[in-house]
C-alpha cells in the first residue's frame, strides 16, 4: 500500500470508531499531534503540583492536609502515567523533560497563576479539576487507545479532586463573612483563567481541524467550554457565590449559560511565558531536577550493578 492508501484506510478505521494502538501504522502527523498533546498534558500535571503543593504545610487542619497531600500525589501519578502513554509513540521521557526544563514545551496556562489564600485550593479543585474533567471525559472517547484509557483512570481521581475542592469552597462560602469573602475572591481570580484553560475559541484553534478529523479530540474547545460553564454556574449559585461576569445570563431558548467576552490577549500572554508565575514555575522544576539528580544517578548505578551481578551469576 502507498501512503495515500494507508491514510485512507486509517481514516476509515477512525471513522468507524475503532481505537488505534501503539504499534500500528499511523500518519506521521497523527503521531506528532498526539505526542504534543500528551506531553503537554503530562507537563501540566507535574507543574500543576506546584501551586497546590505550596499550601500543604499551611492547610487549616490535619484532615485538609492529608486530603491535599493525597491530591498532589495523584497529580504526580497522572504525570508519570501520561509520560508513559507518550512514550508509546516513540519519544522518550528524558527528551520530554528536557523540553519542559528548557522552556520549549507548553503546559497548561492555568498553572501560571499564584495561590494566594487557602480558598485558592478550593477554587483549583472545583474549577481547574472541574474544567479538566469535562475535557478529559471527552478525551477518553478519543481514538488513541493508550491515551483514552489513561483518561478513564485519571478522570476517576479528578472527580474526587473536584468534589474536595467544591467542599472547601462551599464550607468557606457558608462560614464567617471573612471566609465567604475569601471564597469569593478566589472565584473572582480563578474563573476567567479556568474558562481560558480549555483552549482558544474554535475560530482561533489551529490544531482542532486535524485533531478532530482524527478523533484525537471528539469535541471542539468551545463545546467543552460551554459544558463546563453550564455545569459550574449552578454550583456557584448553590454555594451562594457570584460568578465575576456582569454579562452572564441564562438563555431560556438554548438552555445554556452565556458569558461575556473572554480576554484572549491575557491567555496568549500567559502561554507565551509572560503570566504572573511562568518564571517561578520553570525555576522550581529546574531546581527539582538539579536537587534530585544524585538520587537518580545513585539509583541508576545500583541498577547497573544489579544487572552486572545477574550476568555474572548466569
Ligand atoms: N495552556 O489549536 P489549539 C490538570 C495551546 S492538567 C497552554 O486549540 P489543541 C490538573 C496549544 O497547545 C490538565 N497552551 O490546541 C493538574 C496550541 O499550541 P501548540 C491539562 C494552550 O491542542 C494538576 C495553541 O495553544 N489538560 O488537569 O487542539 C492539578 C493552540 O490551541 C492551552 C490537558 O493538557 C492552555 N490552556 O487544544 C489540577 C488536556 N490551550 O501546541 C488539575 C490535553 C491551548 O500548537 N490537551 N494551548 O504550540 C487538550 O485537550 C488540548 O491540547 C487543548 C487545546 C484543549 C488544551
Amino acid at each position: 500500500m502507498d501512503t495515500a492508501e494507508r491514510e485512507k484506510k486509517f481514516q476509515e478505521k477512525i471513522d468507524s470508531g475503532l481505537k488505534v494502538e501503539a504499534k500500528e501504522w499511523m500518519p506521521e502527523n497523527y503521531r506528532k499531534q498526539l505526542t504534543r498533546m500528551i506531553s503537554q498534558h503530562a507537563h501540566s500535571e507535574i507543574v500543576g503540583m506546584l501551586p497546590e503543593g505550596n499550601w500543604i504545610t499551611r492547610a487549616p487542619s490535619l484532615r485538609r492536609k492529608a486530603v491535599l497531600l493525597a491530591k498532589v500525589q495523584d497529580e504526580a501519578g497522572h504525570g508519570l502515567y501520561l509520560y508513559s502513554a507518550a512514550e508509546t509513540l516513540g519519544i522518550d521521557r528524558k527528551t520530554m523533560i528536557d523540553q519542559l526544563l528548557s522552556g520549549r514545551a507548553k503546559y497548561s496556562s492555568i498553572f501560571n497563576y499564584p495561590t494566594l489564600s487557602w480558598a485558592d485550593i478550593g477554587a483549583i479543585g472545583w474549577l481547574v479539576d472541574g474544567a479538566a474533567i469535562v475535557n478529559q471525559t471527552m478525551l477518553a472517547r478519543g481514538s488513541y487507545g493508550p491515551y483514552s484509557r489513561a483518561m478513564v483512570r485519571i478522570c476517576k481521581e479528578e472527580s474526587f479532586h473536584n468534589r474536595q475542592g467544591y467542599e472547601i469552597m462551599y464550607h468557606l462560602a457558608n462560614g464567617t463573612p471573612e471566609q465567604k469573602a475569601m471564597a469569593q475572591d478566589a472565584l473572582n481570580r480563578w474563573w476567567w483563567p479556568s474558562i481560558q484553560m480549555l483552549g482558544p475559541s474554535d475560530a482561533q484553534s489551529k490544531n482542532s481541524e486535524e485533531t478532530m478529523r482524527w478523533k484525537i479530540k471528539v469535541e471542539s474547545n468551545d463545546t467543552v467550554r460551554q459544558r463546563f460553564i453550564d455545569r459550574t454556574v449552578p454550583q456557584a449559585h448553590a454555594a451562594g457565590l457570584t460568578i465575576p461576569d456582569p454579562d452572564l445570563k441564562f438563555n431560556e431558548e438554548t438552555g445554556h449559560w452565556e458569558i461575556g467576552e473572554i480576554e484572549w490577549t491575557e491567555f496568549y500572554r500567559v502561554i507565551k511565558g509572560h503570566g504572573p508565575c511562568n518564571r517561578k514555575r520553570l525555576k522550581a522544576r529546574q531546581e527539582a531536577e538539579r536537587e534530585g539528580r544524585w538520587v537518580r544517578e545513585a539509583a541508576a548505578a545500583y541498577a547497573a550493578k544489579q544487572r552486572a551481578r545477574a550476568v555474572q551469576a548466569a
